[in-house]
Order: C-alpha cells, then sequence, then structure tokens
C-alpha cells in the first residue's frame, strides 16, 4: 500500500479547504483507491460528493493510476445520500452527474462494497464497471420507504441491468437483498468471504487496460419481453392494494416504466422529475421523520433525569418466562432467538407440553422464513416456578388479572436470586402496585410486547416511580436484543398506545350512535391509511377484552335504561360494546361481532344485517335520531380525540417526545407510517386547526371529556405552533418521585 507524501498534502489540503470527506490512497501502484469517510455509513453528503469527484479527476489526470477502486471506510459502502441535508439547502455536486462521471471514465472503476450499498450508495455502485461484494453485504434501493424513488439513475440502471420483474420488486419493496442474492440476480459480479477491498484492489489490475464498452450500464437496452405491459399493471395493482395511499410506490412503477418506454437520457429526465414531486411531498417528509424517529427513541429519558447514556444496563445471560399462553411462547421465542439461555415455566403439565409443542414449531417456521436462528436448545422447560432461581431477568407474562400477577411477584421475589430484573408483560396495569409485592420495587418495570410477540417490532418499557434506571436501561437493551423497537414510557392506566385508544374507541362508537355503521367508519380510518378500521381490529382482537376491563371498572351496569345508560361519572358513556358481549358476540373467535363471519375463527369479515337492525333498535330505545355523518367529521372525531389524548400525555411526561408516541403508533397500532404518526400528522395539519376543531367538537359534546383540547396544544397553538422537534421546550417538566 502506497501512501505518498504528495498524496497524504492532497488529502490535507482539500480537507483544510473543503472539509472533503473521501480519501485518496494509490495501490499497488496502478491502482487509485477512493475511501468514502463519512461515519457511520458514509452517507453521500456534500462533503463526500465533492470529495469523489476530486478524487476520481486526480484517479484519472495521473498516468500511473491504471484503474480505481471506491470503497467505504469502516467496512460500510454507502448507506446513500445523505438524509439530514434533504430539509436543508442543498450544496455540492449533484449526485447524477457524479455517477455519470464514473460510469463515462476511460479507467475500470470497481466498487468494493462492504457492509451496505443501499440508496444512492447502490447508484454510485451501478455506476461502477464492476462491483464485488463482501458475503455478508446487504445491497438496496430503500428509497421509497423514505417517500422517494431512487432519483441517481436506480431506476433507470437497475431494470436494464437485472431485468424489470426484479428491478420493480426490488424498488418498490425497497428490501435489502443479501450478497448472494445479488450474485444471482447479476447486480454484482463476484462475491468474497475476505476483504471486498483486497479482491477489489485485484480485480480492479487483472482489468486495467480493458475496453469497457460492454461495462456501462445506461448504454444497455432494457430487457423486453412480450408480458411487459402485463407486468407493469399486475405491478401497480399490488402497489396501489399494498401502499395504503403511499405515493412512492406507484411513482416508483412509473420511474420504472420509463426505463422500457424512453432511451437513457430520456429516461433520466423523467426520473427526475417524478423524484422532484416526491421530494417536496408531505409522505416523504413524514417518512423522513419517522426514519429519525425510530432512532431518536433509543435516546430515551425519564421525568426524573435518568437517561440512556448515563444508564448503564446490566448483562443479561439467563432469562424466563412465566405463563406460555399466546403471549408467553411468543416471548419465549423471541428471546432464545436473541441467543439468550431461556426457562420456560407453565404450571400444568399438559398446558407445558402443548406450549413446548407451539414453541417448536414457531422456531421452525421463523427459521424457514425469515432464517431465524432454530434455538430450540436455548429453552428449558419446567413446571415449578423454582426453576427461576438462578436467571437474570424474568417476564411474566400470565392473563393479565392482577390478583393472580400479585401472586407471581410474591413468589419471585422470594425465589429468584438477588439482583434479578422482574418484569412484567402488561397491556395496562400498574406497575408501582405490583412492585410494592416485592422486596426489591426498584428491579421491577414493564414490558408490554404486542401480538404475535416473536413478530412485532413493538416493545412498550414501562418504568414505574421505583425502577430503577438500571432496570430500565437493562429492559430497553432486552427489547433491542430481541430485535425490538423499544419505547420507554411512564406508568399510567394503558400506557401510551392503549391509553390513547380509549378517546378514539370512544368516538367510535359516538359515531354508531349517532347513525354511522361500523363499515362507514372503518372505510374512512381505512382510507386514511390504516391497515384495519376500529372496528375490525376489536373483532380481531376480542370485544370481550374491553369488556372485561370496563366491568372491574364498574362501568358495565346491565340492563340499565333511560338517559343514565348512557352516563357514567358525568361524562357520555356508549354501552354498545357491552351489549354486543352480553349476546356473546365476541367478535371473530365467535365468528359474530360488528361484523359477521362465516364461521367461528373466520377472518373475512361481512356486513351483518342484524347489527343494522340492533343499531336502529338502540338508537330507537334512546330516542337518538340517525344522521347522515360526513367522512370528515368521523376522521376528525376519531383522530383528534387520539391526538389530543397524545398532547395529554406529553404534558404528563409519560412520553418523553412526540417520536415516542409516533414510533407507538406506526409500530403497534397501524398507524399509516406515510402519515408519520399522530403527532406528527397534527402538526402537519395545523396545530392552530385541530385545536379549532377540537373545540368545536367540544362544544357540541361538552360531556365528552376526550374532545376538550388539553392545555398543551393550546400553548403549542399560541405560539405560534413551532415545529415538532422543538414541542419539547414547551412541555413543562413534571415533579418527578423516581
Ligand atoms: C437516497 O439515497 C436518495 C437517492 O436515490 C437519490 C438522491 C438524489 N443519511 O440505522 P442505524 C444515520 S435516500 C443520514 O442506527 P444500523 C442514522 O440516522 C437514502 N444519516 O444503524 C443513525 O444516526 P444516529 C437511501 C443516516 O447499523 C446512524 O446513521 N438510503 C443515513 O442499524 C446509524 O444508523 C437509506 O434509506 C443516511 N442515509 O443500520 C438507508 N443512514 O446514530 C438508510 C443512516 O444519530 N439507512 N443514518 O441515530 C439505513 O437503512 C440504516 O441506517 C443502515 C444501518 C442499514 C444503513
Amino acid at each position: 500500500v502506497k501512501d505518498d507524501a504528495e498524496e497524504k498534502k492532497f488529502n490535507n489540503n482539500t480537507k483544510d479547504l473543503l472539509d472533503i470527506m473521501a480519501f485518496y490512497s494509490r495501490v499497488s501502484g496502478s491502482v487509485g483507491v477512493i475511501t468514502l469517510q463519512n461515519p457511520p455509513v458514509n452517507a453521500l453528503s456534500a462533503a463526500v460528493r465533492q470529495g469523489i469527484v476530486d478524487t476520481m479527476h486526480r484517479a484519472l489526470s495521473e498516468p500511473e493510476v491504471k484503474s480505481v477502486v471506491i470503497c467505504g471506510q469502516n467496512g460500510k459502502f454507502c448507506g446513500g445520500a445523505d438524509i439530514r441535508e434533504f430539509r436543508a439547502n442543498m450544496r455540492g455536486p449533484p449526485l447524477v452527474p457524479m455517477i455519470h462521471l464514473i460510469e463515462a471514465a476511460e479507467k475500470p472503476v470497481v466498487a468494493a462494497i462492504e457492509g451496505v450499498a443501499l440508496g444512492g450508495g447502490l447508484e454510485l455502485a451501478l455506476g461502477c464497471h464492476y462491483r464485488i461484494a463482501h458475503s455478508k453485504a446487504r445491497l438496496g434501493l430503500p428509497e421509497v420507504t423514505l417517500g422517494l424513488l431512487p432519483g441517481a439513475g436506480g431506476t433507470q440502471r437497475l431494470p436494464r441491468l437485472i431485468g424489470v420483474p426484479a428491478a420493480l420488486e426490488l424498488i418498490t419493496t425497497g428490501r435489502h437483498a443479501t450478497a448472494a442474492e445479488a450474485l444471482q440476480l447479476g447486480i454484482v459480479d463476484e462475491v468474497t468471504d475476505h476483504s471486498a477491498v483486497d479482491a477489489a484492489v485485484k480485480f480492479a489490475q487483472s482489468v486495467a487496460g480493458k475496453s469497457l464498452d460492454a461495462r456501462r450500464i445506461s448504454t444497455y437496452p432494457c430487457p423486453r419481453s412480450p408480458d411487459l405491459a402485463e407486468i407493469f399493471e399486475k405491478a401497480m395493482q399490488e402497489v396501489r392494494r399494498s401502499a395504503r395511499g403511499a405515493i412512492a410506490p406507484v411513482t416508483c412503477v412509473q420511474a420504472v416504466h420509463a426505463s422500457v418506454t424512453l432511451p437513457y437520457a430520456k429516461g433520466m429526465e423523467r426520473e427526475r422529475e417524478l423524484f422532484s414531486t416526491l421530494f417536496t411531498s408531505g409522505q416523504a417528509h413524514a417518512l423522513q421523520y419517522y426514519f429519525f424517529a425510530q432512532r431518536a427513541v433509543s435516546r430515551w429519558s425519564t421525568p426524573s433525569g435518568a437517561r440512556w447514556d448515563t444508564s448503564k444496563p446490566r448483562p443479561v445471560h439467563k432469562a424466563a418466562v412465566i405463563g406460555l399462553g399466546t403471549m408467553g411462547r411468543g416471548i419465549t421465542v423471541s428471546l432464545a432467538q436473541a441467543g439468550l439461555s431461556v426457562v420456560a415455566v407453565e404450571t400444568q403439565e399438559k398446558q407445558l407440553l402443548e406450549a413446548k409443542q407451539a414453541v417448536s414449531g414457531m422456531l421452525e417456521r421463523s427459521a424457514k422464513r425469515r432464517g431465524a436462528p432454530l434455538a430450540h436448545d436455548k429453552i428449558k422447560y419446567s413446571c415449578s416456578i423454582q426453576a427461576v432461581a438462578d436467571v437474570d431477568l424474568v417476564i411474566e407474562a400470565v392473563f393479565e388479572d392482577m390478583a393472580l400477577k400479585k401472586t407471581i411477584f410474591q413468589q419471585l421475589s422470594g425465589i429468584c436470586k438477588p439482583g434479578t430484573f422482574l418484569c412484567t408483560n402488561t397491556s395496562g396495569l400498574d406497575i408501582d402496585e405490583l412492585a410494592s409485592q416485592t422486596q426489591s420495587p426498584e428491579l421491577v418495570v414493564g414490558m408490554h410486547f404486542f401480538a404475535p410477540a416473536h413478530v412485532m417490532k413493538l416493545l412498550e418499557v414501562v418504568y414505574g416511580p421505583r425502577s430503577s434506571p438500571e432496570a430500565l436501561a437493562t429492559a430497553m437493551e432486552m427489547g433491542k436484543k430481541m430485535g425490538k423497537v423499544s419505547v420507554a414510557v411512564g406508568n399510567c392506566r394503558g400506557f401510551v398506545g392503549n391509553r390513547m385508544l380509549k378517546p378514539y374507541l370512544e368516538q367510535a362508537f359516538f359515531l354508531l350512535e349517532e347513525g354511522a355503521t361500523p363499515e362507514q367508519v372503518d372505510q374512512v380510518l381505512e382510507e386514511f391509511g390504516f391497515a384495519m378500521g376500529v372496528f375490525k381490529v376489536s373483532d380481531l382482537s376480542g370485544l370481550d377484552v374491553g369488556w372485561k376491563v370496563r366491568k372491574a371498572d364498574g362501568l358495565v351496569v346491565p340492563g340499565s335504561t333511560g338517559k343514565s345508560a348512557r352516563i357514567r361519572g358525568g361524562s357520555r358513556y356508549s354501552p354498545l360494546g357491552d351489549l354486543l358481549c352480553e349476546q356473546g358476540r365476541f367478535g371473530q373467535k365467535t365468528g359474530r361481532g360488528w361484523y359477521q363471519y362465516d364461521k367461528p375463527g373466520g377472518r373475512v369479515a361481512k356486513p351483518d344485517p342484524w347489527l343494522h337492525g340492533f343499531l336502529e333498535e338502540y338508537r330507537a330505545r334512546h330516542g337518538l335520531v340517525a344522521r347522515r355523518i360526513d367522512h370528515q367529521e368521523m376522521l376528525e372525531r376519531c383522530l383528534y380525540a387520539l391526538i389530543n389524548e397524545g398532547f395529554q400525555i406529553l404534558q404528563d411526561g409519560i412520553a418523553a417526545g412526540p417520536e415516542d408516541i409516533d414510533v407507538i403508533y406506526v409500530l403497534g397500532y397501524g398507524w399509516p407510517r406515510h402519515r408519520g404518526g399522530p403527532m406528527f400528522y397534527a402538526g402537519l395539519v395545523g396545530l392552530d386547526k385541530v385545536l379549532e376543531r377540537l373545540e368545536h367538537y367540544h362544544q357540541v359534546y361538552p360531556n365528552v371529556s376526550g374532545l376538550k383540547p388539553c392545555s398543551l396544544i393550546r400553548k403549542l397553538a399560541a405560539s405560534s405552533s413551532p415545529p415538532i422537534h422543538r414541542w419539547r421546550e414547551f412541555i413543562q417538566k413534571p415533579r418527578s418521585q423516581l
């Protein structure tokens, strides 16, 4: 490796002058090596682009240099365009001409792909004449997940290289391909288990001086087949079906279409036009906000001042799961797949055996589908709770029953070795009440998993007033190890997700009382982008779940009539859900709920004439006159009630920032990702507009507390609605009890 004084001078000079972030060196005398240097993922910032342009010119001008290798520092080729620059003024040389410069070079340029080649990173590699990848590298064009399309030639070069169907699939899903798949598709020329840079240098020497005529992808004709029209039609149908209103997937198909119908230069123009439309769209803004929000939640903080960077997690090698129902099984699978030794406990022999078989099946299926480790040998099954004596962390996952959970926590406190963290999987019970059953309440935290627990990405980690920062940090770290996005939330009824669901559900019930049908409400929510409307979700998760909670809260008063039937504690209440449960209509599991199904356990929801009749009768009994409710009102009342609760949660210090709420709603509650999350959406609509609508609805329905605008939204709107990243400044820090 040659790194002579002149090169050092060049690198130092340019670095001083322009803060250039591409390092140039000459290897084996004749190979110019350009190393992108922009940690952590070598994103193509203005300085990196400038660096590439300068070093390319240098490599091309040096007569000793016969070929060029482009690689990335620290084993990462390139994570694409620098997303942080998108909302700022774009400076520096644009990507497209930079890639053209590389492709047009008369010396062979080889991309050495280690780690990742994503988005603009892969587009840069496609501009090179050859690509060598490390076997662990991942390649893809994930722009669609940021509300964009590959805008540096990706939509024009990839189909020319690998054909339309494969390119369409990669571009519209944004998925990452493995190096082996990339080799099979023809994206890369060679895969190595050793250093891709060394392999690329060797390769570059071997192709020095050879003709590059057949190596410039932009000059390839796009492979054609007689069924191309059909392929595009099908792709369009598929993206329209699955996009739930997202515009980027549809636009990606249009851009790839241009690669077939237009010559390369015209295709690039079309790509640029389509890219520009997406670039300024609200959806792209929302998706890019969400990208950073998902990463920001790991930098948690609590009102007491505990923080991610000052609280150290304790290592956990062995964990236990108590209760092997649906949730316990999923948690066991997740822990074992994360490489932990797991003790799985179920008190009855028969249930234990059933659970063991189910867990084995789940492990096998996820190994087959997602390449997850089989991990059978990581799990020990036991009928005795004593088996958890030596574990580092326990996750209790029995029924949502406080008395039962309390008994278990008392037992655990006596059995476990000192220092064992005791976690409860609950969707809303008081963590502190459980902690008070133990000798070390500081070791107790909540872990609210979402079903199916081995698949769903979200984990609410709930700290009680006495949970130690170490316990919280350990639970957050555990979630990460299990492949979850963990969000730290405070202890209150329903935590963040379920607490916000309450006023949303309440509005949906009230809309039925006032004249809507479940189908109409669901349609409005699904058109907005939710995976499923509120009533379909309710049928899926079981109406009896909420009924049980309402009964425990003393809200269910069977047979009550007159005005009191629809009032609880001075507030409007709808007993509709209770009445359905009294009829044994628990949703999908009983074949009847807000919809009808062909059989118990059936999945296809059909409108139910019985339910429509029941609603009419109910309205008549309570003197309610059905009216036609427009879409806007349905949407506003459901969403704004939910958003209002979100502001209340911020005000109460239960979530540290709007990003936490948004990540919870997108990952756990089907909120459409291209709308950023409920809090981002409120900002996009305009806080003053949301406030004005809440005020209006609260005036119409004064006895619905969920519609009374909370003081934080008032404060923000009165302060000219600052951008979402500044909201934290307006949240009064609640006094901590930690
Ligand atoms: C594009 O290329 C457009 C072009 O087609 C056309 C333009 C004209 N920029 O995820 P991690 C940050 S669009 C800026 O935790 P991992 C990230 O925020 C781009 N920053 O690590 C985080 O920061 P922090 C297409 C970026 O190892 C840190 O790096 N490319 C970028 O789990 C570590 O990230 C993509 O969509 C970026 N491009 O995963 C790829 N990428 O520590 C997006 C990351 O402050 N990136 N950061 O929170 C990824 O998918 C993952 O980050 C990656 C690494 C797989 C690379």
